[in-house]
């Protein structure tokens, strides 16, 4: 029997090694631990020295030929943490920020896309949703001085999403409670700040995230700007994980919104 021991190591390495590329990607956002933060679009409390950027051709995994570079969209985001909540800042560059049509699908305006696991144990080579697997999509209007948020919680890819329904789809609604944001029009874009109570993303059947330093979690995110809203327009979307050649990209390509081993990650520090 002994002798059969190593073909089977063998064969497990190798396995291990054929299958470790879809298992989160390397993009590592490390998120301190916050104190007293204000929400008010100000990120002077920030250390903003740890973010995360979306602001390369590699990036984009949808209508490429849209891109005009880093002033027509690129972002950088930044995050901090708590027991209770999720914080999350942001520098996006946009030549035609806030573009917003009520009515329309939020993920054919200029949005944001979070992705993240609410589960630390979750398997990172899972190439399928599960309950607690969240695709956040952000979105807001300015009106006068005021902005309103809104944001669409999208769980039709989820096989058993444990009674958390996907809710949102139709725009013009904010589904968390205790949603905090401010933005603030800086040249060339806007900065936007928010506070994400992770009650939200919990139920009688899915436990709450509870972070703590040292943890780290599936994490991702993507950016998508539309400059002129027309019915039928896809926005052009870049992610951070992304990093692809080639001038053909489809979503579908680079499946972030069904498949989590695509993600990076992120790391709770103190
Ligand atoms: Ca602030
Ligand atoms: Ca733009
Ligand atoms: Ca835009």
């Amino acid at each position: 029997m002994k002798k059969l021991i190593f073909p089977l190591v063998t064969a497990a390495m190798v396995v291990g090694s054929a299958t470790s590329v879809f298992a989160y990607s390397e993009k590592n956002l490390e998120a301190p631990k916050a104190a007293d933060v204000t929400i008010d679009g100000d990120l002077s409390e920030w250390d903003t020295s740890k973010s995360l950027v979306i602001n390369s051709e590699n990036q984009i995994i949808d209508q490429i030929e849209h891109w005009d570079g880093e002033a027509d969209c690129s972002m950088e985001l930044s995050a901090m943490w708590d027991e209770e909540n999720l914080y999350i800042a942001m520098k996006i560059s946009d030549d035609t920020p806030l573009v917003y049509r009520e009515g329309f699908p939020l993920d054919e305006l200029d949005a944001i896309i979070l992705f993240l696991s609410t589960n630390p144990d979750a398997d990172p080579e899972r190439t399928e949703y599960e309950a607690t697997d969240w695709r956040l999509v952000q979105s807001a209007d300015m009106y006068k001085d005021d902005f309103d948020f809104f944001n669409y919680i999208d769980r039709d890819m989820i096989a058993d999403n444990q009674g958390w329904e996907t809710q949102g789809e139709y725009g013009d609604e904010m589904v968390f409670d205790d949603y905090e944001a401010a933005i603030a029009q800086v040249e060339g874009g806007i900065v936007w700040e928010s506070k994400i109570p992770l009650h939200n993303l919990s139920n009688d059947a899915i436990q709450q995230l509870v972070p703590e330093a040292g943890k780290t979690i599936g994490f991702d995110f993507s950016v998508l700007d539309v400059d002129l809203p027309c019915p039928g327009i896809h926005s052009l979307r870049m992610q951070s994980s992304a990093n692809l050649d080639g001038k053909d990209r489809t979503p579908e390509a680079y499946a972030v919104d069904t498949n989590p081993s695509l993600w990076g990650t992120l790391t709770f520090v103190e």
